[in-house]
């Protein structure tokens, strides 16, 4: 797989000029989508990862295989952010989520370790509203016992409304469950193109 650093945006007049269908990483700050983009694309320091949360706060396009671009954007839920940041943020990402009209996927990541946040299902319901398929992915499974996966799954499938095939494992760090997710990107871009 080829990834490149296209570039970054706060507002629609800077998004790259493209038609390539966007397949956007979401979640809570710290949940590891900047590490979820870097172990997909096999790739050490493509998105930065910070070690406190808040790091990303563009939205950031990443083109994978000429072919699509794969989109990292802020995470929400920080308490810290200060209340204009937030209010500007949010703003930014409802214009992406609004106007971009070839986001084809949303990755929604949840923690594997808790229960999915109210933040988390408040960003679901945002995305069924505008009716943008999601695909569920649950991060730092290497932090849950073997033995707990399952019901570690269930428990999120049952919070967000989700089917279970529609939330796959992954770890980062080790490097496990990707290709799932590769597989069902690649048949979502082959059924809208
Ligand atoms: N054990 C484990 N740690 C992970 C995994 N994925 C991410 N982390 C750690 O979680 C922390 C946050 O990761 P990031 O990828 O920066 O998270 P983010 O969602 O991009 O955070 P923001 O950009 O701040 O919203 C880092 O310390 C990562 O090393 C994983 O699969 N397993
Ligand atoms: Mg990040």
């Amino acid at each position: 797989m080829q990834s490149e650093f296209l570039t970054s945006a706060t507002r629609k007049e800077e998004y790259p000029v493209t038609t390539m269908p966007e397949v956007v990483v979401v979640g809570r700050s710290n949940v590891g989508k900047s590490s979820f983009i870097n172990a997909f694309c096999q790739r050490k320091k493509l998105a930065y990862v910070g070690s406190t949360p808040g790091k990303t706060r563009l939205i950031n396009f990443f083109e994978i295989d000429k072919k699509w671009m794969l989109v990292d954007v802020p995470g929400y839920g920080y308490a810290k952010m200060s209340k204009s940041m937030l209010i500007q943020m949010g703003k930014m990402m409802d214009e992406y989520f609004t106007c971009r009209e070839q986001i084809s996927l949303v990755i929604s990541l949840v923690d594997s370790r808790h229960e999915p946040t109210g933040d988390d299902v408040d960003m679901i319901d945002y995305l069924k509203e505008l009716g943008i398929p999601i695909l569920v992915v649950a991060t730092k499974i290497d932090k849950v016992p073997k033995t707990k996966r399952i019901k570690a799954l269930k428990v999120v499938s049952q919070k967000l409304q989700l089917p279970l095939n529609q939330i796959l494992p992954v770890s980062s760090t080790e490097k496990t469950g990707f290709e799932p997710v590769y597989e069902k990107i690649q048949s979502m871009l082959e059924s809208q193109s």
